[in-house]
């Protein structure tokens, strides 16, 4: 069951008033390129509601939901916090929300590195994260513009301005990142 409106009250009693704002921007530009990329709609706002609800969790308890779940991680992943959130958010939403829906919660899982294979809806939750209407740095409205045309365009700029902005900051980079990138690359050529 992915019912929305039992849905809606958990997650935004999880997330702070910032990230629920951040979240229905999302919600809304992902219903947006569903319909435009002839998507479920409804599929595609619960990946978005669910996308970052556990954003705002402590360490503590990211690492508990993973370890529960029986997921390992790697040192890379041990010493980046923020890619924790997309998979416990995954794991939580199926233990105790009841969300079956495999495709939707692999967007959830995915949404922040990307990976390569992935599905149209998986492109639009990251698509989605980077140009909901609150996202003001200058790529997102080149990722709107793309976004109008093709979605695999707009989730490579989404990736690019991703790597850029971990590059300028010297953080490391997870392996998913560039391989989604190569993947939509190869596939564009
Ligand atoms: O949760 P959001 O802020 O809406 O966006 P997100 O889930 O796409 O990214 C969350 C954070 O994760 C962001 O501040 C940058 C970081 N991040 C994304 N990809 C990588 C990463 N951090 C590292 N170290 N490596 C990555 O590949
Ligand atoms: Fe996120
Ligand atoms: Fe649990
Ligand atoms: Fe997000």
């Amino acid at each position: 069951p992915t019912g929305w409106g039992r849905l809606e009250p958990r997650v935004r009693a999880m997330v702070s008033p910032t990230r629920w704002r951040h979240i229905q921007g999302v919600v809304e530009t992902a219903r947006e390129l569903a319909r435009r990329f002839g998507l479920d709609e409804g599929r595609a706002a619960v990946a978005a509601l669910l996308h970052d609800a556990a954003r705002d969790w402590p360490l503590s308890r990211l690492t508990a939901t993973l370890a529960e779940a029986g997921e390992r991680l790697s040192p890379l992943e041990q010493a980046s916090p923020e890619l924790l959130h997309g998979p416990a958010a995954a794991h939580w939403a199926r233990a105790h929300l009841g969300v079956d829906d495999g495709p939707v919660l692999d967007a959830v899982r995915y949404h922040t590195t990307g990976r390569p294979g992935m599905s149209p809806l998986e492109m639009v939750l990251v698509v989605a994260d980077y140009s909901e209407p609150g996202r003001e740095f200058a790529e997102a409205a080149a990722i709107r513009e793309a976004a109008r045309q093709s979605l695999e365009g707009a989730c490579l700029l989404s990736l690019d301005a991703r790597l850029r902005y971990l590059l300028d900051r010297g953080h490391p980079i997870h392996p998913r990142t560039v391989e989604a990138r190569n993947w939509l690359l190869m596939r564009r050529a």
